[in-house]
This record gives structure tokens, C-alpha cells and sequence, in this order.
């Protein structure tokens, strides 16, 4: 086949089961004979290498261009590399998928991201291969990187922290469920005692009728009075106590995003009879809103897709030729990060009748295929990746990372596999990495205004206010108990990103970048049953260095 464009080459590579450098890549289109400097490179890269390097794709053009040009005429120069893909940078627009401030997000977060076309001036920049040094005291997953190159490697700038993965106790039983709520509770109560001058639940029941009182609990009930009063039941170690919260209160407009098992405080004063605390102030663990995300301290970029379904027949495989085509063109040269967050694959028995719509079969297959799709893209950016509810691994959350078996079928391009969620950071930015599950359910409770699959965004806010990922245990929400609660959202990220509702959405939450990364997947049968219109095809790309955010789309 003619390999003109570096897509070509790369899906030729794949072919032949190399992962490529973006430079070998174009070095060889570069070739007065790209076809012959492909043979030359692939002949000349050792039998146990995965990935073409620069150096293997330099001596073979070397080699092969200096055959061709003892035969070659005058005219006869090497043919230029591009043949730009159309990706398209988009300022987003403010109105419908940025955050567009309004009292419909909790606390009204008022921070739009910077979404721009990139500045091609800050793109000559050259690639530094110095990563920074990273901190110590990472309690990392247990995959390893054999790293051809590690001799005299720079420090790894990729760090880990929450993630499950190789570190699941959970036996299933009663015991476990107690414990990972208990964690829980320890965790956020934590968070809100330092505002409130609590007691135990137990205790209150106990103290002088009219006292002042505040508490920390998990929602244990919330259910409306014969006179449409709330009254919402706290739970903490020591027992329940009702909280009444009355209609025609500011607070009764903060009822309709509690979520059941999600932490607050409560301050107010309790009954005459000491029966039920009527509430003055509800407080979340929330996120500062002084918080000061870090940033990198050179020009590097992460992007951030997920939902890639391969083995759906939905899937899109031309949009992605076409991103992956993009990263190896110079607009892309910043970019040294790919996060994928979670449904790699289709799967198979994910929903009734799904297995009318796959394309390919068998779960392996599948992996096969994605890892084959992966393959496209430069092999020099370090791609981290957590699971999604269509993966083959457990569905209750948190998920661990891929199996052995998984990692080896995807192991070209070597990319860091973790479970859902995990906190990721990168080059000193902290990246909240979560499927999303939970927003559907987050979607299905609160009303239209404050979170909706047009905005995903906006219902990722009530997680970070919530300090927790999937606070509702039941319906959607699967929960694996755990010693201790892997979901509680312990320190406040830089970034958050997530997927699996297939929309696209984006803002900032007291300045905590909220990015949910659209799918890879046309509608399906179901989705058009339920009226579900994915964003297919786009790639938020981040500025580590100032978080600003570009969007590109390929489909
Ligand atoms: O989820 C993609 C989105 O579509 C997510 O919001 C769930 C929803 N979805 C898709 N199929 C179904 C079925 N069959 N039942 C309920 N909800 C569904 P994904 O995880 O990619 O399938
Ligand atoms: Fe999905
Ligand atoms: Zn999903």
C-alpha cells in the first residue's frame, strides 16, 4: 500500500506489531521510499523490540535512501510527510458544553476554563526529555515499566495513589460493608470536622431540649413531612437522629442533591423534646474555593479521551485513524499524555441484546483490536488507563487495574494500567481519574438544572462537593466492600476527568478543571431508544502547565 502519510506507516507498523516513535514515524515518511526505509527499519529492529525507535527508522532510511538514490533520478526528491489530517481545534463554544455559570451547579461555580485554539507560536517548542522529579512517597501500583531505555532514565513523572489494584481485600461478606462505610465516614468526617463542633448522634439525644447542636453523619433517609418539611436522618457510629429542615428555609433548595450515604453536617438546635434537630446550616465536604490547582512547570500537554467501545459496531474507527494521524503532526508535539478513562472495549453480556451490535465477539478479540488501535498512536507518549463498567474486570467499584492476561495483550504500547478511580500525577498535576458510573445516577436523582447528560460536567461537580465518586451505594452503583472506601476523593485534584456518559462537558469547579471526555461510539439502538445523543469523536486536550483546555474533534 502507499504510505505516504504517517497514519499509513503507523497502521502498517501496527500491521506488523510495532508500536512507533513519533519521530521514527517521521523519519520514515520523510524517506525518498517510505515502503523500502518501512522493510529496512522493520528488518533492522531487534526480534524482541515493540516499539520502532528513531534510531532504528534513521539508519534504515539512511540505508535504503542511499540505495535508492545510486538509481534515482534527478527529480527524484523525498516526498514531504503531510497531508494534514482535519482536526479540528474548536474555541468551544461557551454556550452549550463549557460551564456557563449559573445557580444550577452546587454553589454556583463561577470559573470558565480557558478554551482556545492553540497559540502555534508555543508549538515550536522542543520536546524536553528531562522529566521533572517527581515527590517521593507514592504508595504505587504494583505494574512494573521495563523501560528498554531505563538505563540512565530520567525519574518517572508519572505517579499513583488510590487505585485498588493488587490491593483488594474484600471478601464479600457483611463485615466488609460495615468496614468500607466506616472508612467512609472516618474519611469525610474528617474533612467537615474542623467547621462544625460536632456530636455523636448518640449523644444528642441526651442533651438539654433547645441546645445548640451540630453533627456529622451519612444520609441515612431523606423523606418530606405531612407539611412538606424535609426531614433528613443522619447516620454515624454511634446510632441515627432525625434533622428537620423547613420548607420556606434557603437550605430545603440544597435537599434535592442529597444523595442517600453521602456525608454532611448539620448545625441547628434541637427540640424542646430532644427528638429531631431543626437545621440552620448544611455543610459538604466540599472543595475550597481558594483551592490553587499545580500546574507543570514546562509546556506539556495530556489528552483526554474515553468510551473507545472497540468491538461495537458503533465504533468509530475513521475519527480515530484520524487522531491518531493528528498526534504525529507537530500540532500535536506537546502532547506526551494520553488518559483513557475507562470502556476500552464493547464487551460482551454488558446490556441485554448488546451482542447484536458487536463487531467482534470475544472479549480477547476484542483487546486485540483495541491494542491494535492503540498501536497508531505515537509510542512515545506514556498512556495511562483505568476501566470502565463495558471492561473485563469486576463491575463493582473500585475496579481494579487489567489482569495479566489483558496487560500482556496490550502490552506494545506499555501503558499504565490502574483500577477506577486513581489519581494520577502528572508532571506535579494531580488527575482524578474516574469512568463515571455514578453519573448517571447523580443525573437520575438531582433535578434537570443541576445535572443532566447535556452538562456532565455539572453532575462531576456534586461528586467533587460530595468528596466522594459514587456516593449513592444501590441502583447503578455497584460497591465492592473494601477495608477501607477507595471512593472517597481524599485530596482535592487538580483535574477530574471522567467518561461513560458519552457526552462531552467541561468546567471548572472552584477551580478544579472537570473534563468528561465524550466516547468513540455512534449511537447505539439503546441510546437512540432513551434519546441519548453522544459527543463521538473529540479529544479534550489540557495544558498541564495552565490548564487550559483545547478541544479537538475528528468525527
Ligand atoms: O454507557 C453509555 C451511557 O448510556 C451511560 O449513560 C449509560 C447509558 N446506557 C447505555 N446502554 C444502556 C442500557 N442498556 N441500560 C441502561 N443504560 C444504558 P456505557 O457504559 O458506555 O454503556
Ligand atoms: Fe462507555
Ligand atoms: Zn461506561
Amino acid at each position: 500500500m502507499p504510505l505516504e502519510t504517517p497514519a499509513r506507516i503507523v497502521r502498517e507498523l501496527a500491521r506488523r506489531g510495532y508500536n512507533a516513535e513519533r519521530e521514527a514515524v517521521t523519519l520514515l515518511a520523510g524517506a525518498t521510499d517510505p515502503a523500502t526505509a518501512l522493510d529496512a527499519a522493520v528488518e533492522a529492529a531487534p526480534d524482541d523490540a515493540l516499539r520502532l525507535t528513531a534510531a532504528h527508522a534513521r539508519s534504515a532510511v539512511e540505508r535504503a535512501d542511499g540505495a535508492t538514490a545510486a538509481d534515482a533520478t534527478a527529480d527524484d526528491s523525498p516526498t514531504e510527510t503531510q497531508s494534514t489530517p482535519t482536526a479540528e481545534a474548536t474555541t468551544a463554544d461557551a454556550t452549550s458544553s463549557a460551564d456557563t455559570p449559573s445557580t444550577s451547579s452546587p454553589d454556583t461555580p463561577n470559573e470558565h476554563p480557558s478554551v482556545s485554539t492553540p497559540d502555534p507560536t508555543s508549538q515550536t517548542e522542543t520536546r524536553s526529555e528531562d522529566a521533572p522529579v517527581e515527590t517521593e512517597g507514592s504508595n504505587s501500583s504494583s505494574w512494573t515499566r521495563t523501560d528498554a531505555t531505563s538505563e540512565g532514565a530520567p525519574p518517572d513523572p508519572i505517579d499513583i495513589v488510590g487505585d485498588v489494584t493488587g490491593r483488594s481485600t474484600g471478601t464479600g461478606e457483611y463485615g466488609d460493608f460495615v468496614s468500607v462505610f466506616r472508612d467512609r465516614y472516618e474519611k469525610l468526617s474528617g474533612q467537615l470536622r474542623g467547621r462544625v463542633n460536632h456530636r455523636p448522634t448518640s449523644a444528642v439525644a441526651d442533651m438539654a431540649g433547645g441546645s445548640d447542636v451540630a453533627m456529622i453523619g451519612l444520609v441515612n433517609d431523606v423523606r418530606s413531612s405531612a407539611n412538606g418539611h424535609w426531614i433528613v436522618e443522619l447516620e454515624d457510629t454511634t446510632g441515627t437522629f432525625p434533622c428537620l429542615i423547613t420548607k420556606d428555609r434557603d437550605i430545603a433548595g440544597l435537599v434535592d442533591e442529597l444523595l442517600l450515604d453521602e456525608c454532611v453536617a448539620v448545625e441547628g438546635t434541637l427540640a424542646d423534646d430532644a427528638g429531631i434537630v431543626f437545621v440552620d446550616a448544611l455543610h459538604f465536604p466540599d472543595v475550597p474555593r481558594t483551592y490553587e490547582p499545580s500546574t507543570a512547570d514546562r509546556h506539556v500537554q495530556a489528552a483526554l479521551i474515553s468510551d473507545v467501545h472497540v468491538g461495537s459496531q458503533e465504533f468509530m474507527a475513521d475519527a480515530w485513524h484520524r487522531f491518531a494521524d493528528w498526534l504525529h503532526t507537530d500540532e500535536a508535539e506537546a502532547i506526551e499524555y494520553l488518559l483513557i478513562a475507562g470502556d476500552m472495549v464493547e464487551g460482551v453480556g454488558v446490556y441485554p441484546d448488546q451482542d447484536e451490535e458487536l463487531d467482534i465477539v470475544d472479549i480477547y478479540d476484542q483487546y486485540e483490536r483495541f491494542s491494535e488501535y492503540l498501536k497508531e498512536v505515537p509510542g512515545d507518549l506514556d498512556i495511562v488507563m483505568i476501566p470502565g463498567n463495558h471492561d473485563a474486570v469486576r463491575l463493582a467499584e473500585p475496579q481494579p487495574g487489567f489482569d495479566e492476561e489483558l496487560r500482556n495483550i496490550m502490552s506494545a504500547h506499555d501503558p499504565r494500567i490502574v483500577g477506577n478511580p486513581a489519581t494520577v500525577t502528572i508532571e506535579g498535576v494531580s488527575i482524578l481519574m474516574y469512568h463515571g458510573v455514578s453519573l448517571d445516577e447523580v443525573i437520575a436523582e438531582l433535578p434537570e438544572e443541576k445535572a443532566s447528560y447535556d452538562d456532565p460536567h455539572h453532575a462531576m461537580y456534586h461528586l467533587l462537593k460530595k468528596r466522594h465518586v459514587a456516593p449513592k451505594y444501590g441502583g447503578h452503583m455497584r460497591l465492592a466492600p473494601e477495608e477501607q472506601d477507595y471512593l472517597v476523593i481524599e485530596d482535592v485534584p487538580d483535574v477530574f476527568h471522567t467518561g461513560h456518559v458519552h457526552k462531552l462537558g467541561y468546567g471548572k469547579y472552584h477551580n478544579v478543571l472537570s473534563v468528561n471526555s465524550g466516547c468513540w461510539q455512534a449511537q447505539t439502538e439503546f441510546q437512540k431508544s432513551v434519546n441519548i445523543d453522544p459527543d463521538v469523536g473529540f479529544a479534550p486536550i489540557i495544558d498541564l502547565d495552565t490548564l487550559d483546555l483545547t478541544l479537538r474533534k475528528f468525527a
